[in-house]
């Protein structure tokens, strides 16, 4: 929706206005508010207080239009939400206040939320209908269930999801995720940090058994090692308090892998590859759910014809995300459906089209042919693509990760990886040795099984997570 300039100025509202606003309503109390009389709107000292700032902003810019015909509770509520630290999860607090669950009173209270930020109307509308619509497919009543969701949405649909607030409830939902991972590193690595004064060359090497028995593998693991010795060489360092935050910074360092940026000519065309059960399927799901929150219109196409009921499984997510769906029957070349597929996308004006693929592996070689030839295929119908071809795999599989990877990357060679199932597994050192050993970018992590699960993969983040500095 793109209006998070204006978002931002409706949070750091002059308190002039909010000064303004409160005298014209406090006099009635909240809840015996009468209608203000036009004349009596702060819209008049609204602009006597900020004149140098905006000569030319209307009232309307600062005091939201569905506040100045309100006479209920979107003028306390605004007030409040003014007052309000600017925070997403506070603000959608403020805004639920009083709300139980799905019905008439939520659809108002978002459609004032939207109108204050003087979102499209189209825009809002099609927000919340999606958003009930999603709340009907779950059997989701009461906000307790669906808060978080909601969160998720907002702050992708208002541009938000780099604040500090989403970014805090993302660090909160990685330390979780990572909880089992950190026991098999960090309190391992803590315990011979503390039975030592200083860092010795017999702390190396139990460093060194740590990583390799917990996934990082033995390539990554000597190479992070020789660059943390380094580091903490240069530093003139052999204090084990100092050790943490170096490898927070030198795993950071590690996972600096360059996204390739490529102008795309839309439809953007992804291809998902992976083997089964890795959670391609879910994460396509995930993924459509992620663009049409941000706005883009999203097809999915079924490409792993093997068995039907990964279409159909395929096609539940695709209604869940509100994305459009493309399919044959089982069997059908996957070929001829990500061809057919583009000339969907091409023709209904979509932005992005994912495209599952099978993932069968015991017919390995046979698998990689056939995405070798959806590649070559696809890129006929419409000029590069796929723009990204993308490997889901599942952290934990462990070093199994690292083969698959390797397999595909020879084959089809990948734009990105997106690790799944990091929630829950102690092989999450997968991380490092994914981003040490191809060069490839982890874009996107998978922390449970819901929509809002999949996250951008930030290695500073990860890094501060595992460690805990
Ligand atoms: N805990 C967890 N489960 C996941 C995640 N991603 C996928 N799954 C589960 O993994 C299973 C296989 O997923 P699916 O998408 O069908 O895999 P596919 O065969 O690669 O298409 C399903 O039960 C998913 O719910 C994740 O990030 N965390
Ligand atoms: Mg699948």
């Amino acid at each position: 929706m793109g209006f998070f300039s204006k978002l931002k100025k409706f949070w750091h509202a002059e308190s002039a206005v909010d000064k303004a606003a409160e005298a014209s309503s406090s006099a009635p109390g909240p809840e015996a508010a009468t209608p203000q009389p036009q004349a009596s709107r702060p819209a008049a000292s609204t602009e006597e207080a900020m004149p140098r700032e905006r000569p030319q902003a209307q009232p309307a810019a600062a005091i939201p239009a569905a506040a100045q015909a309100a006479d209920g509770w979107q003028k306390p509520l605004l007030l409040s939400l003014r007052q309000a630290e600017p925070r997403l999860s506070v603000w959608l607090g403020l805004l639920l206040d009083g709300v139980e669950g799905k019905g008439d009173a939520l659809w108002e209270r978002l459609r004032f939320l939207f109108e204050s930020l003087e979102a499209p109307a189209g825009e809002a509308d099609e927000f919340i209908a999606r958003f009930a619509k999603w709340l009907d497919d779950m059997e989701y009543e009461r906000v307790a269930e669906f808060r978080s969701e909601l969160q998720y949405r907002l702050a992708l649909a208002l541009e938000l999801e780099d604040e500090e607030d989403e970014r805090s409830r993302l660090m909160l939902k990685l330390s979780e995720g990572l909880e089992k991972t950190r026991q098999s590193i960090t309190r391992r690595i803590e315990g011979i940090l503390s039975s030592r004064d200083a860092i010795d060359e017999g702390f190396w090497e139990e460093l060194e058994e740590i990583l390799i028995t917990a996934d990082v593998g033995y390539e990554p693991t000597v190479k992070l090692v020789q660059r943390l010795r380094e580091r903490m060489r240069k530093a003139g360092s052999t204090d084990p308090a100092a050790f943490k935050e170096a490898m927070r910074d030198e795993l950071a360092e590690m996972f600096r892998t360059p996204r390739r940026i490529q102008a795309v000519n839309p439809p953007e065309v992804v291809m998902m590859v992976g083997v089964n059960g890795v959670g391609k399927t879910t994460t396509i799901g995930k993924l459509a759910h992620r663009a049409q929150m941000q706005g883009r219109k999203v097809l999915i196409a079924a490409g792993d014809t093997f068995r039907a009921a990964a279409i159909e499984q395929l096609e539940v997510w695709a209604k869940r995300a509100g994305a459009d769906f493309f399919a044959k029957g089982a069997g059908s070349d996957p070929a001829a459906v990500a061809y057919e597929a583009i000339e969907k996308a091409l023709a209904g004006g979509y932005d992005l089209l994912l495209l599952d693929t099978a993932g069968r592996l015991h017919t390995k070689v046979n698998l990689m042919e056939e995405l070798k030839k959806i590649k070559r295929v696809t890129g006929k119908r419409h000029e590069g693509s796929p723009h990204r071809t993308v490997l889901v795999v599942d952290a934990t599989t462990g070093q199994n990760a690292i083969q698959q990877t390797k397999l595909f990357n020879e084959a089809v060679e990948l734009d990105e990886i997106i690790l799944t199932k990091l929630d829950g597994t102690a092989k999450g050192g997968i991380v490092v040795a994914l981003a040490s050993q191809f060069g490839v970018p982890i874009t996107f992590v998978g922390l449970g099984e819901k929509m809002e699960d999949l996250r951008p993969f930030d290695g500073k983040d990860f890094a501060s997570a595992l460690l805990g500095v």
